[in-house]
């Protein structure tokens, strides 16, 4: 291969990515209302709680509030030219439901950003990631209300406003897709007999496309220029074995996540997934004018995650052996080794997932989650050897340049978690992915100090010389 083809872009947004509840803390501090994450005690996929009694590692998280600047210096010194983040929803409408937002909210995210301008590193904001106020739940039921898609324009619009001399790139929601699977993190959705029920959760993504769409159009409309992405948890699946019905199996199973670009992307529900509901009973209300709108307002980019790969096959006996994943429990790949929660690791998955999404979509993309969650140990001297760190980043970062060498057109890349942050499907500390190391443990214990692990230079590096040497 002619490696010149193989070479990161000018300009290419290397960085880091995080989310509000996860590492801010002061939940309750300068107004702000209680959000889903408070009440999720064991994290992502478990039933919320909604006693404030309950301890719950968000509330504090590793207390970024007040220490963004300190962070922010370090994230600068490793080189990053971007950084994303989510927007705390409660921070700025405590209930979901108010015409005016909270002043100190907006001003926590103005300095933070004025911060990150400071060291030229370009603010990427998810607009939502992963909680909603409980206002939203308790007294509309989630986003299988329709009224939330108004709320979510108000909070997008704000944001837009407030921030538009000063932020150009966006992502309406997180992983969108993992609404299936994590119905209350995704939407807000309780099922009143513990079982997640289909129809409930197509109408909420009908809505979240709707808000989605008015968001992008509003965007548009108030930062001229600005890029507006989606934002999938890529699932790639490989058939166990060559037998066809396995590779029909791999190919369902990716169309669950790839239904959300799809119409987030092409503008429209795809055929497949129209006569799924139809099989299934399922009927969407939708409204006059949505699909103009869906149809008129599509992302400008596709982003997403990629920690693993999947497997799918049709036979009985692998039904039973499962990996331990704690989001989603695959068939085994013979070929993978697992990351101590059963993440399957696949660098040349990240390749194929680019290629895959570029070729249906011919939009450019842009990873925004990709790391190790491992347990650290600090040795004796003060230092952290996460060389199984660095070896997972330095697989994936040279798949992704692969990709590039096939053509695939790549904005940035921001590994998921630079500095230790509060793990979203476990609610500990103890599953880390950070570049920077926070003393603080699952019961909340540590001083909260800030180490640099072996990985940070080696991350500064990369950066460096983007992408050319490491
Ligand atoms: C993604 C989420 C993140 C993040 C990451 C790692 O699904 O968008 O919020 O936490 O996964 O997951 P975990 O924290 O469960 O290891």
């Amino acid at each position: 291969m002619n490696t010149n083809t193989r070479k990161f872009p000018e300009g290419f947004l290397w960085g880091g990515a995080v989310a509000a509840n996860q590492l801010e803390g002061a939940y309750k501090e300068d107004g702000k209302g209680l959000s889903t994450a408070d009440v999720s005690p064991n994290g992502i996929m478990s039933p919320p709680d909604f006693s404030l009694e309950q301890f719950n590692l968000y509330h504090d998280a590793i207390d970024f509030y007040h220490k963004y600047k300190e962070d922010i210096a370090l994230f600068a010194e490793m080189g990053f030219k971007a950084f994303r983040f989510s927007i705390s929803w409660t921070r700025l409408f405590p209930n979901g439901d108010e015409v005016e937002p909270n002043e100190k909210g907006l001003q926590f995210y103005d300095n933070m950003i004025d911060e990150l301008l400071k060291h030229k590193i370009e603010p990427v904001i998810t607009i939502s990631h992963y909680e909603m106020p409980v206002g939203l739940v308790k007294n509309y039921g989630g986003w299988k209300n329709r009224q939330l898609v108004e709320f979510y324009e108000r909070l997008a619009k704000t944001i837009f406003t407030r921030f538009k001399d000063k932020v150009k790139y966006y992502m309406t929601f997180n992983e969108i897709n993992v609404l299936l699977h994590a119905p209350f993190t995704g939407g807000g959705l309780l099922f009143e007999d513990g079982q997640k029920n289909e129809q409930d959760i197509y109408q909420a993504a009908h809505h979240q496309f709707l808000a989605s769409a008015l968001a992008v159009k509003a965007g548009h409309e108030i930062i001229p220029g600005s890029q507006i992405g989606c934002m999938i948890a890529s699932m790639v699946t490989y058939p166990y074995t060559s037998k066809p019905e396995d590779m029909f199996a791999a190919l369902t199973q990716d169309r669950k996540t790839l239904f959300f670009s799809d119409v987030q992307s092409r503008g429209k529900y795809p055929t497949y997934m129209l006569n799924y509901f139809k099989d299934k009973n399922i009927q969407i209300e939708m409204a006059d004018g949505d699909l103009e709108l869906l149809q008129n307002h599509t992302v400008d980019y596709i982003g997403f995650s990629y920690y693993m790969s999947f497997v799918a096959s049709t036979a009985p006996e692998h039904q039973d052996e499962k990996t331990a994943g704690n989001l989603l429990a695959g068939v085994k790949n013979p070929y993978l080794k697992a990351s101590e929660w059963g993440w399957q690791i696949d660098p040349v998955g990240l390749r194929t997932v680019c290629n895959q999404l570029y070729d249906r979509y011919q939009k450019p993309l842009f990873i925004v989650e990709n790391g190790l969650g491992a347990v650290d140990k600090v040795e004796e001297d003060g230092s952290i050897q996460d060389d199984y760190r660095i070896e997972y980043l330095d697989a994936h970062i040279r798949e992704m340049k692969n990709a590039i060498g096939d053509g695939v057109e790549i904005m940035g890349y921001t590994s998921w978690g630079p500095i230790d942050l509060v793990s979203a499907s476990t609610a500990e500390l103890r599953k880390r992915y950070g570049f920077i190391y926070v003393d603080r443990d699952s019961e909340g214990k540590g001083t909260n100090n800030r180490y640099k692990k072996k990985s940070f230079d080696w991350y500064k590096n990369v950066i460096a010389t983007n992408g050319e040497d490491f």
